[in-house]
């Protein structure tokens, strides 16, 4: 047999590998992938960085009440030097601030945390060998790695968030968009010329840092693109895909390394979602600060939302949801079969807001004793219901129906529609209370106590025995 050259014989072995990692991911090879995710229902979002020192202040000055400051360079229009030499001062974390942030995801019951590795403003978090702009340089620290560690600690998976859009490079070709933001937008490049070319290089150099010196990374979350400006155009998006999961088999990515109707996108709107994606642009779409009104069955999704109206940490910005506001969007978010991500915006040395904690600490409350109704349940089989919402769980057996008050019904009568079947029985998730639960007609009408046991939301549990069998369902 003639002898197979060893050249050829390692070209073989290549190609074998390259096809393996570029092959069709099959659906239940994608669906294994994604189940852990599906389960989670709950993450955390943190946004820090330089912006975070600066607090919405700039120049002694409030730059705003409202809206996001992570975009505080973008609204006082100043070039990357200016922005630096007022915001490093400020940034200081303090030790172990990474252990605070961990400790109380896992409080609240997150269980997965996202947090920015780089925002627009282009400063780098980790300790980046293609940049001076980073932790590395400015601090001597890996503050990714001090996150990462924490996290890992408590148990919580890792993603990161990725701003591909980077006001800080001086090969970044702002002027290709009209609609992504840039500090200085509509001035000539400082430099005379540009190449966009690379800007990418160095877009990907940065990834392939992250993704290959932190260990397993469970999450992307890429940040953002426009419809005059996305995909391989803008950030040679199909390779940058490729390399992540070549890098990262497991890792489950976004959709914003696009914007358009495949990858789950109708417009430029942070809700402008469509139902539908197609999974070679990202494994989740994203609506942001809005819930959807229905599920989008067939389609993952996640909706980031922040706890007052800015991601980064502001001084000035007041205006904070309400602990069972906060608790009622994560039910109602999982009873259309959703993700909710929460984010929090760290102060300058890392420390939360207190507000922010004690949100997380009330949700944590809650979800102590009603978690079973959020961690791996899926969409309610109804549309709408009077007085809340539903959750659940099916198996070949049985079917749980985890039914959250908001509207507590003043006559002790709690009717859940159109269940006919007869094999029921009905208690408080937090308690294991036994209540009394009959048939009337096409209704089964549990009986619930005079006053609700928790204010957010009272979870009563029904178990069918058997198929569910709703009246009327299609
Ligand atoms: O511009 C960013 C914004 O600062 C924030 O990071 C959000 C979080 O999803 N994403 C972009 C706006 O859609």
């Amino acid at each position: 047999m003639e002898k197979i050259s060893k050249l050829s014989k390692s070209v073989l072995v290549f190609l074998i590998l390259i096809s393996f990692v570029y092959a069709q991911e099959s659906p239940d090879n994608r669906d294994a992938r994604m189940e852990w995710w599906r389960q989670a229902r709950f993450g955390m979002f943190v946004h820090w960085g330089l912006y975070s020192g600066l607090a919405g202040t700039w120049d002694g000055k409030p730059v705003g009440k409202t809206g996001g400051m992570e975009w505080i360079q973008q609204r006082v229009k100043v070039d990357t030097d200016t922005y630096a030499k007022q915001a490093i001062p400020l940034f200081k974390p303090k030790p172990n601030f990474a252990v605070e942030w961990a400790r109380l995801a896992k409080e609240a019951g997150c269980k997965y945390v996202v947090f920015t590795t780089k925002h627009h403003e282009g400063f780098a978090l980790h300790d980046s060998k293609v940049s001076d702009y980073d932790a590395g340089s400015v601090l001597n620290r890996d503050l990714v790695k001090e996150i990462v560690d924490a996290l890992r600690a408590e148990g919580l998976r890792v993603g990161f968030y990725h701003s591909v859009i980077d006001w800080h490079h001086n090969q970044y070709e702002y002027e290709l968009s009209k609609q992504l933001p840039h500090p200085l937008k509509g001035k000539p490049y400082p430099e005379g010329k540009r190449d966009h070319s690379k800007y990418i290089e160095y877009l990907h150099a940065q990834v392939r840092e992250l993704l290959t010196q932190y260990g397993k990374i469970d999450i992307m979350w890429w940040d953002y693109s426009s419809q005059d400006f996305q995909g391989d155009k803008a950030w040679k998006a199909t390779e940058l895909m490729k390399m992540a999961r070549s890098l990262q088999p497991q890792i489950i990515m976004n959709n914003r390394l696009y914007r358009i109707p495949e990858a789950g996108w109708a417009s430029m709107g942070t809700d402008g979602y469509t139902p539908r994606l197609n999974p070679k642009y990202g494994d989740f779409i994203t609506p942001e600060q809005h819930i959807p009104p229905t599920g989008m069955p067939g389609v993952d999704w996640e909706t980031c939302m922040t706890m007052n109206t800015t991601w980064g940490y502001s001084e000035h910005d007041h205006a904070w949801k309400s602990s069972k506001t906060l608790i009622r969007n994560l039910i109602d978010i999982a009873s259309k079969g959703g993700n909710y991500l929460l984010n929090i915006g760290p102060k300058g040395d890392g420390s939360i807001p207190e507000e922010s904690i004690k949100a997380m600490r009330d949700i944590g409350a809650w979800m102590k004793a009603n978690s079973e109704s959020i961690y791996g349940t899926t969409a309610s089989p109804y549309e709408n219901l009077k007085w809340g919402r539903c959750t659940k769980k099916v198996t070949d057996k049985k079917a749980t129906l985890y039914l959250h008050i908001f509207d507590y019904p003043q006559d002790g009568r709690l009717i859940v529609p159109g269940v006919i079947n007869k094999d029921i029985t009905a208690y408080l998730l937090a308690t294991g209370e036994k209540l009394k639960a009959v048939n009337e007609g096409n209704n089964v009408v549990v009986s619930i106590p005079s006053k609700p046991l928790d204010e957010n939301a009272t979870v009563v549990v029904l178990e069918i025995n058997g198929r569910l069998q709703l009246a009327n369902k299609p």
